[in-house]
């Protein structure tokens, strides 16, 4: 069995969530500014102006998480604050706070695990198609070895995209998440793609450069469980894995397009001619050191029933009975477990997921160093009178995942390290503030800011410091 005595416990957050100063000390627009600013879309009607103010109060924040322990902090660099047209020119106050907050974390002890794309494209680079545009990967790989070249000599850890697939999906799918297209099958497929060509050619780049960290991608977990009662198990399965899965990790950790993929295409009537032969160098040279999963649920499927294509997407919560999921015509549907909770936006909440998803890449990918960069709860939050939340929910919660990662150390995954997100309350996507995620509250309505950590805020200090006894134990 094998607990690395080097395993990294933290939080993760990602910029536009947290940092605020949208517009301050020379940062460009983001394409979430001007969703948040203008689109109607915007439905919960708040911005990511403010949010936690980490871009002043970062100090508060990295001192809280080196008191519960952590020796990490997964934070994302804002494209625009570095390049604020996406390509030429580079902001030098961006590159100055991002080494306040890089040499901040390592003053602490907490080893920065740094992603250059969380969700946040510059707009100038969102108006030219964003990743649905194969000229914006080399603005991307321009970008990305300005942030090698200014922070390469301390950070260590480098993720190239978080979640390749659930960005693709909500902006061009469920259309929630800007530019809002809606069931375009086409460039969804397209936007993953070109990611994964992006972070191939990242990864590339990075080791071009001769630095002596470690490069990854982020994917959000989708373990595709089939329900008992369907038909076409393995059909489905299959079909699930192509949907969800196989692009972004067949490309990064095995070099190589899934086999099967123009086949799935053609069945979904999806247009291949993004994809270009020669672009398999790029892949077979662009292999990643690790793999990041965000695990927060499974992709719980059965047979497609009838009718034409519906996404389920609730970004209301406790104001929608919607539950998460999909009907895609002629492929396969999401089945409801009734025996699985879920949380008030429709999603379910299933821990063993942790287990099934790790067992299932050491299977399919080998021993690949695993991140958990991702795991959590939200949950609307009443604090007592002193500002503080009981939240044992989120404690029993994210025991269970983390009680199934152990498992699966113990069966020799290759785990090395685990986020919780996120370490305080920050913007939820679309969702705004009211779904929390935070081990540490943030008084929104406070001019202040004022932060007070939960009771899972000492739960996972205390889990920090279980694991660590343990290995001393042994
Ligand atoms: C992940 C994202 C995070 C975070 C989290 C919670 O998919 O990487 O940025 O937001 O999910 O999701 P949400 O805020 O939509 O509830």
């Amino acid at each position: 069995m094998s607990y690395p005595k080097d395993f990294l416990w933290g939080g993760a957050t990602a910029a536009y969530q947290c940092e605020g100063a949208w517009n301050e000390d020379g940062k460009g627009l983001g394409e979430w500014d001007v969703f948040c600013h203008e689109s109607p879309l915007n439905i919960n009607h708040v911005t990511g102006d403010v949010s936690c103010d980490f871009y002043h109060k970062y100090k508060e924040y990295i001192d809280l998480m080196a008191a519960e322990k952590c020796n990490t902090y997964r934070f994302s660099i804002s494209w625009a604050r570095i390049i604020p047209n996406g390509v030429g020119e580079v902001n030098q106050k961006g590159i100055d706070f991002y080494n306040r907050v890089i040499d901040y974390c390592l003053e602490k002890g907490l080893e920065p695990n740094v992603t250059l794309f969380h969700y946040d494209l510059p707009q100038k680079i969102a108006l030219k198609d964003g990743f649905a545009n194969r000229e914006n990967i080399d603005a991307f790989v321009e970008y990305a070895k300005v942030c090698f070249k200014a922070f390469g000599d301390r950070v260590k850890l480098w993720v190239t995209i978080n979640e390749p697939k659930y960005y693709a999906y909500c902006s061009n799918v469920v259309g929630n998440y800007p530019p809002n297209h809606k069931q375009d099958f086409e460039r969804y497929f397209n936007v993953v793609y070109n990611e994964a060509l992006a972070t191939a050619r990242v990864v590339k780049a990075y080791r071009d450069m001769k630095l002596d960290g470690k490069i990854g991608v982020v994917h959000d977990n989708s373990n595709v469980d089939v329900a008992p009662y369907a038909k076409e198990r393995e059909l489905i399965k299959l079909r699930g894995d192509m949907f969800y899965n196989s692009l972004t990790l067949d490309t990064a950790l095995k070099g190589m397009i899934p086999s099967s993929l123009i086949l799935f295409l053609r069945e979904m009537g999806v247009d291949s001619s993004f994809m270009k032969f020669e672009d398999a160098i790029d892949f077979a040279n662009g292999k990643v050191d690790f793999l990041g999963l965000n695990v927060y649920n499974r992709f719980y499927l059965t047979d497609f029933s009838e009718g034409e294509t519906e996404i389920y997407h609730n970004n209301l919560g406790a104001k929608s009975k919607m539950k998460e999921g999909i009907k895609l015509k002629n492929m396969f549907e999401s089945a409801n477990d009734p025996t699985t909770k879920r949380n008030l936006w429709g999603r379910e909440i299933y821990p063993k997921c942790m287990y099934d998803t790790l067992k299932e890449i050491k299977e399919n990918y080998g021993d690949i160093p695993i991140y958990i960069t991702e795991n959590g709860h939200g949950q609307y939050e009443t604090p007592d009178e002193n500002g503080y939340v009981d939240d044992q929910d989120r404690i029993d919660m994210m025991n269970g995942y983390i009680e199934y990662m152990y498992k699966a150390m113990e069966e020799g995954c290759n785990v090395k390290g685990y986020y919780a997100w996120s370490p305080m309350d920050l913007y939820s996507w679309v969702n705004g503030y009211e779904k929390r995620y935070g081990l540490i509250r943030v008084d929104f309505d406070d001019p202040n800011l004022k932060l007070i950590p939960k009771k899972s805020y000492y739960w996972f200090k205390d889990v920090i410091e279980n694991y660590q006894n343990n290995l001393a134990d042994k």
